[in-house]
């Protein structure tokens, strides 16, 4: 996939592998030029909107637009493919229409979303979160990372405005049609013997922040029953977490991200930030609310407290049926299929018809290092994509 050769190495995590790419780093920035560079190249005309979304138009910007895309942002040491496959092959589908002869009866745009990951600010979704207005935008824009810089502040440093962030019915109010597509995070179409798929729902999911309070203090000097160590109930509310997940239908719960403050090997810590997140066909709440009960018992018994702030949260998303069933017309009666993951359609999916398209990952991982497609099928996602568009926009 040449596109993906072209960006390959851009943003690669030395000390985790795979690749972290975060909002407005330097790797983001790259790809956001390198994307602006590709589409001028092919004489779409590019604009980035208030909450730093970039669009690439074939055609004038319009109503009745049909809108594909993807992200080219990444989790920490996340695959090659989650994000910016979708990117890519949009590129390579406006290609493979332009080589045809084929000429847009609608305007035409491929998007980049951004922090599509929440890798940086720890909200998934969030620029196509912000353009629909699910995130309160001064909410957002006190959003902090990891360094503790505000998201309103990294607007300023990127040269866009905090204040305009927000609701854009500018932008929504063009779009009429969005399709993505997406590297399969999951077997599906292993099992199927398929290149291609297009999706069906999208797992309800949320994320939550446990911080447990303690007592900081010496470790040695301090014997174990005058501790209040909020490590102790902390490390309970993950194994608490996944016998809750085991015991719900589809569940999934994870705490891939704690954080220890002050963060010494020889200090008992005096906070402890359990990040969770939790996915369940009927939205996850149920179970977070039941893990909320465990922690404060957890935190008690150990002379800790604890504060739990819910920091995203989306019910179960089912696309569109028609727009579905018409894109497996087009694409020979394809499966669809389900996926556990997010994605910046599954918000869009709320205000205008959406649908994805899935291309085979072999290892069925995502999120990590072994993340994969072959370059077959990569390129039968673009061809699809390309017929997709072409029935869409024809
Ligand atoms: O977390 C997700 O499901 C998506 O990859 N952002
Ligand atoms: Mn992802
Ligand atoms: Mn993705
Ligand atoms: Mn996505």
């Amino acid at each position: 996939m040449s596109g993906l050769d072209a960006i390959a190495g851009i943003g690669a995590d030395r000390r985790r592998g795979g690749y972290s790419r975060h909002l407005f780093d330097d790797a983001e920035q790259q790809l956001r030029e390198w994307f602006v560079e590709q589409a001028e190249k092919r004489g779409l005309s590019v604009e980035t909107d208030v909450n730093t979304n970039i669009w690439a138009w074939w055609g004038p910007p319009g109503p009745g637009a049909v809108v594909t895309g993807s992200h080219l942002d990444s989790v920490p040491g996340g695959g090659a493919f989650d994000g910016p496959l979708g990117v890519v092959s949009a590129l390579e589908a406006v290609d493979l229409l332009r080589e045809r002869g084929f000429r847009p009866r609608t305007p035409l745009a491929v998007v980049v979303f951004a922090e599509e990951e929440g890798g940086r600010f720890g909200v998934p979704c969030l620029g196509s979160r912000l353009m629909t207005g699910t995130i309160n935008a001064d909410h957002a824009r006190n959003l902090r990372d990891p360094d503790g810089r505000t998201l309103a502040e990294a607007l300023r440093a990127f040269g866009a405005d905090p204040a305009r962030i927000g609701r854009d019915d500018t932008a929504l109010d063009r779009i009429d049609t969005v399709v993505e597509l997406h590297v399969e995070q999951g077997k599906g179409l292993v099992d199927w013997g398929h290149p291609v798929a297009v999706a069906d729902s999208i797992l309800g999911h949320g994320r939550w922040r446990f911080r447990f309070h303690g007592q900081g203090n010496h470790a040695g000097a301090t014997p174990i029953d005058d501790r209040n160590d909020p490590m102790v109930p902390a490390a309970q509310l993950v194994l608490a977490a996944r016998r809750t997940a085991a015991g719900t239908p589809d569940g999934r719960a994870t705490v891939g991200r704690l954080v220890t403050n002050p963060g010494g090997t020889n200090v008992i810590a005096s906070a402890v930030d359990v990040h969770l997140d939790a996915r369940a066909p009927r939205g996850a709440r149920d179970m977070v609310q039941e893990l909320t009960g465990q922690a404060r018992e957890f935190a008690a018994q150990e002379g800790c407290r604890v504060e739990v702030v819910e920091e995203s949260f989306g019910d179960t998303v089912h696309f569109d049926p028609a727009l579905r069933d018409r894109l497996r017309g087009v694409l020979d009666d394809v499966p669809a299929l389900p996926t556990g993951a997010g994605h910046d359609a599954g918000i869009l999916a709320a205000e205008k018809p959406t649908a994805m398209l899935f291309v085979r990952n072999p290892t069925g991982i995502s999120h990590a290092p072994e993340e994969h497609a072959t370059a077959g099928d990569c390129e039968e996602g673009s061809h699809a994509l390309a017929r997709v568009l072409a029935d869409l926009a024809g």
